[in-house]
């Protein structure tokens, strides 16, 4: 008699603490039990490879409502496939609000589009108008329906939010208990050099970083913290893409602060080099913070092994390369400032982590789930659920195939996307098959899920981002709805 509906036998368990040679019995879709010789009604062969849990992508653009009335060209079933496909298991995606109206009705619009979704998901809610009738009565019903996170945009036009208006989210958060994720780039200072290159003729797509250093995402780094230091408010610095912005949330966490830094994979492999391309084609590769050397994305190793960067998202958001929807929106000769920013990298982010990182000897296994599931999941309250391999946890896996060397190309993505700026990239280390609560849903590249399967992750309060209680003064500010 099998005591396990499924067991994952003979493979090497990679926690975030922990490494060893185990079977993993699933019962109902959940860890049952991790142990020796245990025996299911189903197995699926481990041996030679990695057993991990699922990735869990903090932070991703899937089919996000856009203010003309679309979306994202990626939806929720072809980022679930591309996601499978690159054994991520879960993500959190943004629900937006457009300036001028509330976040309720476009929040449960995107949680329709969103139940197509074969990985599991939640979502930040994106604050671009901190009205009163938002920040004091919207914002709570949100967060109290499991939307435990909001983002804002210090930058891009018409997101971001000047100093007063953060503040007020800042506030609104701490009034709600919630954690606030922060683009951090200086709006004024972007516009302002934009100008001027393009007033001097500067268009091409390599004028990207030009009009974005790195010193506009340290300094709105640096307010973005002393903000939230004063309102006692916790906080995760979105895609960090140097070690100088990684310094500045260093300094807050040496106070004491609740400050954390996420980095992503395109900080680590792209430099600012490749928007230099002929034509159009560096456009591929434009996202925001700019990719900036080869020495930034060292210092960046150097900042995760110091613990001060502790998540690696993607921040998948595609726009195709050919499509006249995608990057070409503005015509093919648009100057860098109406191209579209971002890359794709659903299926890409745990192969490049683990290549660069493992494979390339800077970090540890542990220390790849630290970075690529467990921290997420703990940071955005889904842990212990998800992001650890243990008793009661879904079965989410991943087995992964540290010796597989692979030539990434734009098929092996399986996003809608038409092209991945890792094109030609080889890698060590592959994920060979996903299991979602108890599944198996890719195996071999090939992914087998019906759209509707993923479940939505509500969030419910956690400890890890209730604010220390230290405000200036001893006076708490954001008790007054102002
Ligand atoms: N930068 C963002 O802030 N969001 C999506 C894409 C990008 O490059
Ligand atoms: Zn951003
Ligand atoms: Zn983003």
């Amino acid at each position: 008699m099998a005591d396990y509906d499924l067991v994952v036998a003979g493979g090497t368990v990679v926690t975030a603490s922990d490494m060893f040679q185990a079977d993993v019995g699933v019962v109902g879709g959940r860890i049952a039990a991790v142990g020796l010789n245990l025996r299911g009604e189903r197995t699926v062969d481990a041996h030679g490879l990695l057993v991990m849990p699922g990735g869990v992508d903090s932070h991703c653009h899937i089919e996000q409502l856009r203010a003309n009335g679309g979306t994202d060209e990626e939806s929720f079933v072809t980022g679930s496939t591309s996601a499978l496909a690159g054994g991520t298991t879960s993500v959190i995606t943004f629900s937006t609000q457009f300036k001028g109206h509330g976040i309720l009705e476009p929040l449960a619009e995107y949680r329709r589009r969103a139940s197509k979704a074969m990985v599991d998901y939640t979502f930040h809610q994106i604050i671009t108008d901190a009205t009163d009738e938002v920040v004091f009565n919207e914002i709570p019903q949100v967060v109290a329906s499991g939307v435990r996170s909001l983002k804002v945009f210090l930058t891009y036009e018409p997101m971001h939010l000047d100093d007063r208006q953060l503040i007020r989210v800042l506030a609104a958060a701490r009034r709600t208990g919630a954690l606030v994720t922060i683009h951090c780039e200086n709006y004024d200072a972007i516009r302002w050099r934009t100008a001027a290159l393009l007033a001097d003729g500067r268009t091409d797509p390599k004028y990207h970083p030009w009009s974005r250093p790195s010193v506009v995402e340290r300094e709105a780094t640096h307010r973005a913290i002393a903000l939230a230091e004063m309102i006692d408010q916790p906080i995760q610095i979105f895609h960090v893409s140097c070690p100088e912005v990684a310094e500045e949330i260093a300094r807050a966490q040496a106070r004491g602060l609740k400050v954390w830094g996420e980095t992503c994979p395109q900080y680590f492999v792209l430099s600012a080099q490749d928007m230099d391309r002929p034509g159009f084609e560096g456009a591929k590769f434009m996202c925001s913070p700019a990719p900036r050397d080869a020495a930034a994305s060292e210092g960046l190793w150097k900042m995760i092994r110091a613990g001060v960067l502790d998540v690696t998202s993607s921040d998948h958001s595609g726009s195709s390369y050919e499509t006249p929807t995608g990057k070409r929106i503005a015509g093919p000769d648009a100057s860098f400032r109406d191209i579209p920013n971002g890359v794709p990298g659903l299926a890409s982010r745990l192969p490049i982590v683990f290549s660069e990182g493992v494979s390339k000897g800077r970090i540890d296994p542990s220390t790849f789930v630290r970075l690529t599931s467990f921290n997420p999941a703990r940071l955005f309250g889904l842990y212990p659920r998800k992001g650890t391999i243990a008793p009661g946890a879904d079965a989410d896996l991943v087995l992964w195939d540290a010796g597989k060397v692979v030539t990434i190309n734009n098929g092996l993505m399986q996003h809608i996307i038409d092209y991945t700026p890792y094109e030609g990239m080889e890698v060590t280390g592959w994920p060979v098959c996903t299991i979602r609560r108890g599944e198996v849903v890719m195996k071999d590249g090939l992914v087998q899920a019906e759209p509707g399967t993923g479940q939505f992750l509500a969030r419910g309060p956690y400890d890890m981002i209730k604010p220390t209680g230290n405000v200036p003064f001893g006076f708490d500010a954001s008790a007054f709805l102002v």
